[in-house]
């Protein structure tokens, strides 16, 4: 703890869920975190419970007036950001026979689009002599899964994968690194609100250590790619999903 003293650090889709969990860790080890999220009553709230300084901001990720409006004002209200969390996503429970266009464009928008444009404008505010600038991407083991009722979504968290990748290799000269986070099922507003809460017994039965994973099995993982520490880990996706996938 204290470890992320000085350190500003944006987490996006905090209002709830494993970005809260998230945005609460960073802050008890000392960083002053930034919230954005399209629900603003919910984030501020969480940036309440985080202290040291922390706030909340509307945003979408996927769009880029949004995006840009987002980082004038942290820049103006905290400085440059040194970690990015990029967790916002939809999470949908969709049976490919209702898969169209539209829905496709609207996953794509926001769990694909929005990280790049997150990435795009948070890594050239990160180029600062001195900042050890980190990024760390939610994806999902459902990329190794297959997981059924959500192609677009399985779809875009393939395309984070490949984004942290490429990534850790464009900005590793900065002394930028680019990880992400694979969490497996876990119990956050937005799942137990959705058919995928049924999924909890099967996919305990496929996990090698036993239970129902919540956000902070998960947020303790981001904080460790987040510090400095963590300088010599980059391009890398870690599952967090209690074995239930072992890739
Ligand atoms: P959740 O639905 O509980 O919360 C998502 C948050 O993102 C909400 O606060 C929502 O307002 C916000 N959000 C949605 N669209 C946004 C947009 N366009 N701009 C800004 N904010 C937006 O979700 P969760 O289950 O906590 O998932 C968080 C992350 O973890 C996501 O990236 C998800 O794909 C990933 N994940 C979740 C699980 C799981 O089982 N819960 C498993 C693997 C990966
Ligand atoms: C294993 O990312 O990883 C359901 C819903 N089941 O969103 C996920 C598993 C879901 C997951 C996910």
């Amino acid at each position: 703890m204290g470890s992320l003293d000085g350190k500003v650090a944006i987490v996006t889709g905090a209002a709830q869920g494993i970005g809260a969990a998230i945005a609460r860790r960073l802050a008890a080890d000392n960083a002053r975190v930034v919230i954005g999220d399209l629900n603003l009553q919910g984030s501020s709230k969480v940036a309440e419970e985080c202290g040291h300084g922390a706030f909340a901001l509307k945003l979408d990720v996927g769009d880029p007036e949004s995006v840009g409006d987002f980082y004038n004002e942290v820049e103006a209200k905290a400085g440059h950001p040194d970690i990015l969390v990029n967790n916002a996503a939809i999470v949908p429970f969709i049976a490919w026979d209702e898969v169209d266009f539209d829905h496709w464009r609207m996953i794509m928008r926001v769990n694909l689009d929005g990280v790049f444009l997150m990435c795009r404008a948070g890594s050239d505010r990160m180029r600062i002599e001195g900042t050890k600038g980190r990024i760390v991407n939610i994806c999902s083991n459902t990329i190794f899964a297959g997981t059924p009722n959500m192609a677009a979504y399985v779809a875009a968290k393939g395309g984070v994968l490949g984004l942290t990748r490429s990534l850790a290799t464009e900005l590793g000269g900065h002394k930028i690194t680019v990880n992400a986070v694979a969490p497996g099922l876990t119990a956050s507003e937005g799942v137990l609100d959705s058919p995928h809460k049924e999924a909890f017994d099967f996919v305990e039965m496929l996990q090698a250590v036993k239970g129902k994973g919540t956000p902070d099995d998960i947020a303790p993982i981001v904080a460790f790619l987040a510090s400095d520490e963590a300088h010599w880990i980059t391009g890398q996706t870690i599952n967090v999903d209690a074995g239930m996938v072992r890739w």
